[in-house]
């Protein structure tokens, strides 16, 4: 499965990144790692997509439509949809009882909270290689369940019209330890958590941790802050994953720029996707998407936007990755662009990696803590879409370039990578690093 243009080490990193795919395949899905990440999560599927389709289009179509099989009544697509495994998985479906309220398309468990609407993204983009009866056929297959979804999105998370769709759990941005995510979750840590905080005894929660066995502690979120995400977890349980419900908890409600960027884009993608199978997208869904696009302006402030709390209205001030996503999502004005694009490729975020997840200079930057500093391939991924989008095509492709170099220098498919000095960090068997290495591989060359 060589491509016969690629230099021989290019050629042997794309054949570990095939190995690396291959073995985390559980048949139409694929699990992020071996280990870690036993089951098929929502937005890493959609990635894991993008790349399989250079690999086999086929197979990239079930890896998305897969994702339907855990499709709730009401609409939403799950984050985590649990395979038949009896490998551990430390927030796994007895901490969820999702079967206790729903019942999945497919009769499967699942969590009962979301991640970035990125499967119409991934959708397009398998179409686009396939043969025009292949992708009537997929896109008929896959469009009534992804039309649903987005329809949950709305009714359910944007209950008053807002624009925005607001998120119950950092777990949904999918960046679960970013810091305006933990300054807005840490108050509702468990009492046991804060007792501990004030003695300075975090670490003795450590021994009681079983994420972190593959991976070195450090690498991840501490032990405080995962069981502060366990506690929400509680309370969405008890809450019956009800917005209305929800809302009168203590849960941390965001409107997520990253979350809402990507979703953006989504909806562009599902337009086109209706009209080329001649479906219709109801009327008050079309204005709603369409205020999204506007919305998102409310989140610019100081040349960059940030994420917001939903109950207070009130900006969360930690710059971070997200606050680019915008370019992903077309939605900068053409005036503002330049000087986010000099704040992106300034020291500060990008040394020779690709953009860090928090910037350098900031007090929290921690280079191999998971969503507190390191570069991650997927974001490096969106943004330089966004970056070409804007016709910053020698930032797009320096991007991408510094992403395939770090990975080859690395000579793994690490999970995430230090801005400092480009060394890997969490699972080094971690499926979408692997599908965009060989995605951006085949465009590049
Ligand atoms: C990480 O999140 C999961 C919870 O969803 C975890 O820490 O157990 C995040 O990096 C998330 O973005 C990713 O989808 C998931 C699986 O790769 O791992």
């Amino acid at each position: 499965m060589s491509v016969p243009s690629l230099p021989a080490d290019l050629a042997a990193l794309r054949e570990t990144a095939i190995d690396v795919l291959r073995d985390n395949d559980l048949g139409d899905i694929t699990r992020p790692s071996p280990t870690l990440y036993p089951h098929q999560w929502l937005w890493d599927s959609c990635f894991i997509a993008i790349g399989l389709r250079r690999l086999d289009p086929g197979r990239a179509a079930k890896e998305v439509l897969s994702l339907l099989r855990g499709q709730w009544p009401n609409g939403m697509i799950p984050h985590v949809i649990f395979a038949e495994t009896s490998d551990f998985y430390h927030a796994g479906p007895q901490r969820w009882r999702c079967d206790q309220v729903t019942t999945t398309a497919g009769g499967v468990q699942s969590t009962g909270v979301t991640q970035p609407p990125m499967i119409a993204e991934a959708a397009v983009r398998i179409a686009a290689m396939m043969t025009p009866s292949a992708r009537d056929a997929f896109y008929r297959a896959l469009f009534p369940g992804l039309l649903r979804f987005h329809t949950w999105l709305y009714l359910e998370r944007d209950p008053d019209d807002d624009g925005l769709v607001t998120l119950v759990h950092s777990w949904e941005s999918g960046m679960d330890n970013t810091p305006a995510w933990m300054e807005i979750t840490r108050p509702a840590a468990p009492l046991g958590v804060r007792a501990l905080r004030r003695i300075n005894g975090g670490d003795a929660l450590d021994a009681l941790r079983r994420d972190s066995k593959e991976v070195p502690p450090d690498e991840r979120l501490t032990s405080g802050d995962l069981f502060t995400l366990y506690r929400i977890v509680r309370e969405l349980r008890r809450a019956h994953y009800n917005f209305r419900e929800i809302r009168r908890s203590i849960v941390p409600l965001v409107q997520d720029v990253a979350f809402n960027a990507i979703l953006i884009r989504a909806n562009e993608h599902l337009t086109a996707i209706a009209a080329e199978i001649g479906q219709t997208i109801p009327a008050w869904l079309w204005r709603s998407m369409h205020r999204t696009r506007e919305a998102i302006e409310r989140l610019h402030a100081d040349g960059t936007y940030y994420s917001r709390d939903f109950r207070t209205g009130t900006l969360l001030r930690h710059e971070t990755i997200s606050g680019f996503l915008p370019l992903y999502a077309g939605v900068v004005p053409e005036d503002r662009v330049d000087e986010m694009v000099k704040t992106l490729t300034s020291p500060r975020y990008w040394s020779r990696f690709g953009i860090a997840s928090v910037p350098l200079d900031d007090p929290g930057f921690l280079p191999r803590c998971y969503w507190q500093g390191p570069v991650w391939v997927n974001m490096n991924w969106l943004i330089a879409d966004g970056l070409e989008r804007y016709g910053r095509l020698d930032a797009a492709e320096n991007l991408r370039q510094n992403t395939i170099d770090m990975i080859a220098s690395s000579g793994a498919m690490f999970e995430y990578y230090s801005p400092l000095d480009g060394s890997g960090a969490g699972s080094n068997r971690f499926s979408w690093t692997a599908a965009l290495l060989v995605d951006l591989l085949a465009a590049e060359h």
